[in-house]
C-alpha cells in the first residue's frame, strides 16, 4: 500500500536532517488540538478568548520574519536563460551546495512533520498532490488550513502518483541563511530560516504558483495569481471571473465583495471561489475551466473591517489562526482599520505594551489570518467542484492614479495578453521604495511567475491560439484614480460592482461602449452610477483617455520591453505597434 519513492524521500530526508521522532500528518482534529496544546504552553500561540473567537490562535512571529523575501528567492533552472530576467537564478548544483549543508542536523532536538496535501478539491483532474516536509508545528497548523491536508492527499497519491516536495526548517531564523529555493527540474521546493507564510508554506506561492507556473507551461494549462467569482445576474445567468491585481490592491475585497443595496434588491448575487490563486484548464467543451487549489485564506488583516470586507472578516472568527496582529487585555485581536476607535491599550505584535499614544503601529502592516475558505458566507457552492468553474472574463488591475480609466475591455485575446504583460501598480508604503513609484508587475506574477517572462507571455499567446473564440474576455480596470487634489475620485469597494456589472454584460454581448486607442470603454450614461453623486469632472476623468498621458505610458511600455530583447514574443511586439499607431 505504501509510495515507495515517498517512504525513500522521507528517510533519505531523515538520515540529513536527524530529527528526534518523525510525525505523519493526518489532518485530525485530535492531532490539531494536541499540535495547539504544545504551541501554547511553549509560548508560540496565545488562545484567544472561547466565545468571541472559538478555537482560534495568536501567533508572533521573529521581527526579522514578516514577509516574504523576494531577494532570496530563486529559481534553480540549469540555464539561466530559463529562468529569465525577472527572476534571481542560481545553477541547481551550486544551490544545492549552498543549501543542502544547512539542513545537516538542523531538526536535531525537534519533531520532523510530513505533511501530505492536496491542492484542488479531491477527485479532480485539475489537482496536485505535495509533501512538506517540517520541523516547524505552527506551519503544519497553517498548512492544515490553507490546505486539504492529511489521509485525502494520501488517498488521492496512491501507490505511485506524483507529487511535489516540499523541504523546509526553521533553522534558526537567520536572515543570512534564510533561502527560498525552487528546483523546477526536480519538482522540489527547499526552503530554510523563514516561517512566513509565502516563504514556509510551500503549497502556496512556491507549488501553486511558481512550480506549477512551469507545469502549466509544459502540460498546456496556467497556474496565476488570480481571484475567482461568481456573479449570478437578476435573471439567472451564472458567469466567473479571474482578476489578477498586485498585492494592496484589494483582491480579497473583490473576491468577497458585497453588492450595494440596489443591486440585492435587483436579485444580483456575488460569490467567491478563490480570493489568490486559480489554476486554469481547458474543458471538454473547450473553455477555460478555473479551481481554487487551496483550501482557506491567508489575508493581510490591516484594513479590514466590516465596512470594508464583512466576508472577510466573518471568514476568520473561529479557527482561525491570526499572525502579528495586536493582544486586546480580553482576549480578542485588533488592527489599524479593525474598529475607528482603537482599544486603550493593547500588546503589539512585538509582544510589548501598546497604546494609541505610542504612536506605533500595534499590528505589523503584513499581519495577517488564516482562515478556513469554508467559513466565508459567500464561498460557492462551486468551491468543491471538481470541474472548477468556466470562465467568461478575466480582469487585470494596478493602482494608478492617473492614465488608466475606470474600466476597459481589450480588442481580443492577443490585446488582452499585452494588457496583462504591461500591468503597472505605484508602490504602497508597505513596500520597498519610493511610494507612488510606478513597478511593472505583468499579470502580478512578478514576484511568482517560475520561468523566463517572456515564455510565459508566449504562453498566454499559445493558450489563445488553442482556444480562439472560447477563451474569456479580458478587461482592465483600476479603483485608484485621483484628482488633481490628490483624492480619489471612484467609491470602490461595494460599488466596484457597477463595473463588474458591465464586464459579464460584455461578456453576453450586450452594454455599450466607446471605442478608443487603448480598448473599449463603457459609455458613462448607461452605467447608472447617478446615486453615485460623482463629480461631472471626475466622470470625465474616469472614462476617458488621455492622449498625451498615454504618449509617455507607451514610450515607459517599449522601454520596460527592451531587457526581454529577441525573446519578446512577436504577439506582444505587435500590439505594441499597433497601440503606438492607435494613438
Ligand atoms: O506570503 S504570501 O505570498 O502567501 C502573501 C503575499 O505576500 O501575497
Ligand atoms: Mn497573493
Amino acid at each position: 500500500m505504501a509510495h515507495q519513492a515517498l517512504e525513500d524521500w522521507v528517510q533519505e530526508v531523515t538520515q540529513i536532517t536527524t530529527p528526534d521522532s518523525i510525525h505523519w500528518c493526518d489532518g485530525s482534529e485530535s492531532e490539531i488540538n494536541t499540535l495547539y496544546e504544545l504551541m501554547v504552553s511553549d509560548g508560540t500561540l496565545t488562545k484567544l478568548d472561547d466565545h468571541k473567537h472559538p478555537d482560534s490562535y495568536l501567533a508572533r512571529s521573529d521581527i526579522n520574519d514578516v514577509a516574504r523575501v523576494e531577494g532570496r528567492t530563486f529559481i534553480c533552472f540549469a540555464q539561466k536563460e530559463d529562468a529569465g530576467p525577472t527572476n534571481n537564478w542560481m545553477e541547481p548544483t551550486e544551490m544545492h551546495a549552498v543549501i543542502d549543508p544547512l539542513f545537516e542536523e538542523c531538526m536535531q532536538g525537534r519533531v520532523m512533520y510530513v505533511i501530505p496535501y492536496l491542492m484542488g478539491p479531491a477527485g479532480s483532474a485539475m489537482s496536485k498532490v505535495g509533501i512538506e516536509i517540517t520541523d516547524s508545528p505552527y506551519v503544519v497548523a497553517n498548512m492544515r488550513i490553507m490546505t486539504r491536508m492529511g489521509q485525502i492527499a494520501l488517498d488521492e497519491l496512491g501507490e505511485d502518483g506524483e507529487f511535489v516536495k516540499g523541504l523546509h526548517s526553521t533553522g534558526q531564523l537567520d536572515p543570512d541563511q534564510r533561502y527560498i529555493s525552487h528546483f523546477p527540474d526536480e519538482n522540489l521546493i527547499m526552503s530554510f530560516s523563514s516561517n512566513y507564510g509565502g516563504n514556509a508554506l510551500l503549497g502556496k506561492k512556491c507549488f501553486a504558483l511558481r512550480l506549477a507556473s512551469v507545469l502549466g507551461k509544459r502540460e498546456g494549462w496556467m497556474a496565476e495569481h488570480m481571484l475567482i467569482l461568481g456573479i449570478t445576474s437578476p435573471e439567472g445567468k451564472k458567469s466567473h471571473i479571474c482578476a489578477a491585481f498586485p498585492s494592496a490592491c484589494g483582491k480579497t475585497n473583490l473576491a468577497m465583495l458585497v453588492p450595494p443595496q440596489e443591486f440585492l434588491d435587483a436579485g444580483w448575487k456575488v460569490e467567491t471561489v478563490g480570493d489568490d490563486i486559480a489554476w486554469l484548464k481547458f474543458g471538454p467543451d473547450g473553455r477555460l475551466y478555473a479551481i481554487n487549489p487551496e483550501y482557506g485564506f491567508f489575508g493581510v488583516a490591516p484594513g479590514t473591517s466590516m465596512e470594508t470586507n464583512p466576508n472577510a472578516l466573518l471568514s476568520c472568527r473561529a479557527n482561525t489562526l491570526f499572525t502579528n496582529v495586536a493582544l486586546c487585555p480580553d482576549n480578542t485581536v485588533w488592527w489599524e482599520g479593525l474598529t475607528e476607535a482603537p482599544p486603550d491599550s493593547a500588546i503589539d505584535w512585538k509582544g510589548n505594551p501598546w497604546t494609541p499614544e505610542s504612536g506605533d503601529k500595534a499590528a505589523h502592516p503584513n499581519s495577517r489570518f488564516t482562515a478556513p475558505a469554508g467559513q466565508c458566507p459567500s464561498i460557492s457552492d462551486d468551491f468543491e467542484n471538481p470541474a472548477g468553474v468556466p470562465i467568461d472574463a478575466i480582469i487585470f488591475g494596478g493602482r494608478r492614479s492617473t492614465t488608466t480609466p475606470l474600466v476597459y475591455e481589450s480588442y481580443n485575446w492577443q490585446h488582452g495578453t499585452y494588457l496583462g504583460a504591461t500591468m503597472t501598480s505605484e508602490k504602497t508604503a508597505a513596500a520597498a521604495g519610493k511610494v507612488g513609484e510606478l513597478r511593472h508587475d505583468p499579470m502580478a506574477m512578478l514576484p511568482f511567475c517560475g520561468y523566463h517572462m517572456a515564455d510565459y507571455w508566449q504562453h498566454w499567446l499559445d493558450m489563445g491560439e488553442r482556444g480562439g473564440d472560447n477563451m474569456p474576455r479580458v478587461f482592465h480596470v483600476n479603483w485608484f484614480r485621483k484628482d488633481s487634489e490628490g483624492k480619489f475620485v471612484w467609491p470602490g469597494f461595494g460599488d466596484n460592482m457597477h463595473v463588474l456589472k458591465w464586464i459579464v454584460e460584455r461578456c453576453d454581448g450586450k452594454g455599450q461602449v466607446n471605442e478608443t486607442p487603448i480598448g473599449y470603454l463603457p459609455d458613462p450614461a448607461t452605467m447608472q452610477i447617478d446615486e453615485l453623486g460623482l463629480d461631472p469632472n471626475d466622470v470625465k476623468v474616469l472614462f476617458s483617455v488621455d492622449a498625451e498621458e498615454w504618449q509617455e505610458e507607451v514610450e515607459a511600455q517599449t522601454d520596460y520591453f527592451q531587457m526581454f530583447g529577441e525573446k519578446l514574443p512577436e504577439g506582444i511586439r505587435a500590439e505594441l505597434d499597433a497601440l503606438k499607431s492607435r494613438l
